[in-house]
C-alpha cells in the first residue's frame, strides 16, 4: 500500500558482466574470497539485466523474497549474509537518528526478476546480487564501498556494481576487507566496443559454479599453473583496455576462456560447460579472424555453453551475418558496456 506512511520502496536494475579474465576458485568459501583476481565488462541494461525492488513497511510481518514471480526462501545463507551486512552498516550510520533507526525494525520484501534465463551460465547471479545489494544500500542509506557486500552474495556480483571495465582485486586479507571491485575504465572509454551474446541453450547448467570451482581447487594441478599466470594477464589486459588495443584485448580474452575450460577438463571428475556448438563457434571466430588477417572478434564462455563475442562496432554487420548464416536458430543480443543504475520510486 504505497499510501501507507511507513512504506518505502527502491527499485534498481543491474546488468550482467562477462569476464575476460575469469574468476574460478575460492580461498575462503564463507566470505567468498577468490583464488585469483578477475576482470570483466559490465554490459548494457536493456538486454541482460536484473531488476529488483526492495520495500519496507510496518505492515510486513516477516522478511520475504520472490524471484521471477516465485517465492524463495529468505533463509538462503547468501541472502542472509548480504541482508545482515547491509543492516549492520545501516545501524552504524543510523544510530544517532531515532526516526531513521525505525527503518531497521521493519521487515523487508524483495522482488527480483531477470529478463534472461536464470542459471544458464549467463551471469544471472552476478546481476541479481549486485542489484539486491545496490537496492538495499539505497533503501537503508548505506554509503561507501558496497561491492564487498555484493561479493558475499556471489563472487562475480561485485563486478556488476560498477559499469564499464571492472577488476575484482583478490586481496590478501583474511577478513576480505581488500577484496572488492575497482573500475578500470568507464563505459564511455571505448565507445566502439560491442558484446554479442549468442544463446545456444537456455537450460540450467548441470554443475553449478560454486560446486564446480570447489572440485577444481581440490583436484586440478593445471589450476595452480593458471593462478601463477593471472597477475601478469591482469596487467596486460588492463593495459590493452586503457590503450584500446583490440587485438591484444581479444587474444587475451580467448586465451583466458580456453585456459579456464582446460582447467574444467583437468578437474576430476571433469566439468564440461562448452558443447559441440560452443566449439563450432570457436572455430568460426578463428576462421573470421584468419580470413581477414586481423583479430576482429573474440569469444569467451562462462560456466555454460552460451558464447559472448567481443568485437568493435564496425565489424558487427560482418560478424552478425556470418553467425546468422551458420547458426540461424540462435538468439543474439547485441549490447555494449554500460553503467549500473538505480531509481528511487517512492
Ligand atoms: C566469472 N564465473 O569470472 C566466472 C567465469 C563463471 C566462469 O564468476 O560461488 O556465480 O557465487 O561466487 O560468481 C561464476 O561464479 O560463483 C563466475 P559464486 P559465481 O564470471
Amino acid at each position: 500500500d504505497p499510501n501507507n506512511d511507513g512504506f518505502l520502496c527502491v527499485t534498481c536494475t543491474a546488468p550482467v558482466n562477462i569476464a575476460v579474465i575469469k574468476y574460478w576458485g575460492k580461498r575462503n568459501e564463507k566470505l567468498i574470497l577468490p583464488t585469483n583476481s578477475s576482470l570483466s565488462v559490465t554490459l548494457g541494461q536493456d538486454e541482460l539485466r536484473a531488476k529488483t525492488s526492495v520495500a519496507v513497511s510496518s505492515d510486513f510481518n516477516e522478511d520475504k523474497m520472490w524471484l521471477n514471480g516465485k517465492e524463495q526462501s529468505i533463509e538462503n545463507p547468501r541472502i542472509q549474509n548480504v541482508l545482515k551486512e547491509v543492516r549492520r552498516r545501516a545501524r552504524k550510520r543510523l544510530s544517532d537518528s531515532e526516526n531513521e533507526a525505525d527503518l531497521l525494525l521493519k521487515h523487508v520484501h524483495i522482488v527480483s526478476e531477470n529478463n534472461f534465463p536464470t542459471a544458464a551460465g549467463l551471469a544471472s547471479s552476478a546481476a541479481g546480487y549486485a542489484c539486491l545489494v545496490y537496492s538495499l544500500a539505497k533503501l537503508y542509506g548505506v554509503q561507501g564501498e558496497i561491492s564487498d557486500i555484493a561479493r558475499q552474495g556471489s563472487g562475480s556480483a561485485c563486478r556488476s556494481i560498477y559499469g564499464g571495465y571492472v577488476a575484482w582485486q583478490k586481496g590478501k586479507a583474511d577478513d576480505g576487507t581488500d577484496s572488492y571491485a575497482v573500475q578500470i575504465a568507464p563505459e564511455t572509454h571505448w565507445p566502439e566496443m560491442r558484446a554479442l551474446i549468442l544463446v545456444v541453450s537456455d537450460q540450467k547448467k548441470d554443475v553449478g559454479s560454486t560446486e564446480g570451482m570447489q572440485t577444481t581447487i581440490s583436484t586440478s594441478e593445471l589450476m595452480q599453473q593458471r593462478v601463477q599466470g593471472i597477475d601478469k594477464k591482469m596487467k596486460l589486459m588492463t593495459q590493452a583496455i586503457k590503450e584500446k588495443d583490440f587485438p591484444t584485448f581479444a587474444k587475451l580474452t580467448m586465451q583466458d576462456s580456453n585456459q579456464f575450460h582446460a582447467v574444467c577438463l583437468d578437474t576430476y571428475p571433469p566439468v564440461f560447460y562448452m558443447t559441440d556448438v560452443s566449439r563450432q563457434i570457436i572455430q568460426l571466430v578463428h576462421s573470421i579472424n584468419d580470413s581477414t588477417g586481423h583479430i576482429k572478434v573474440a569469444y569467451t564462455f562462462d560456466a555454460g555453453p552460451n558464447a559472448c563475442l567481443y568485437l568493435l562496432e564496425k565489424d558487427v554487420p560482418l560478424v552478425v551475418s556470418v553467425v546468422q548464416h551458420y547458426f540461424p536458430l540462435s538468439t543474439m543480443h547485441i549490447t555494449g558496456p554500460a553503467v549500473s543504475e538505480y531509481t528511487l520510486t517512492s
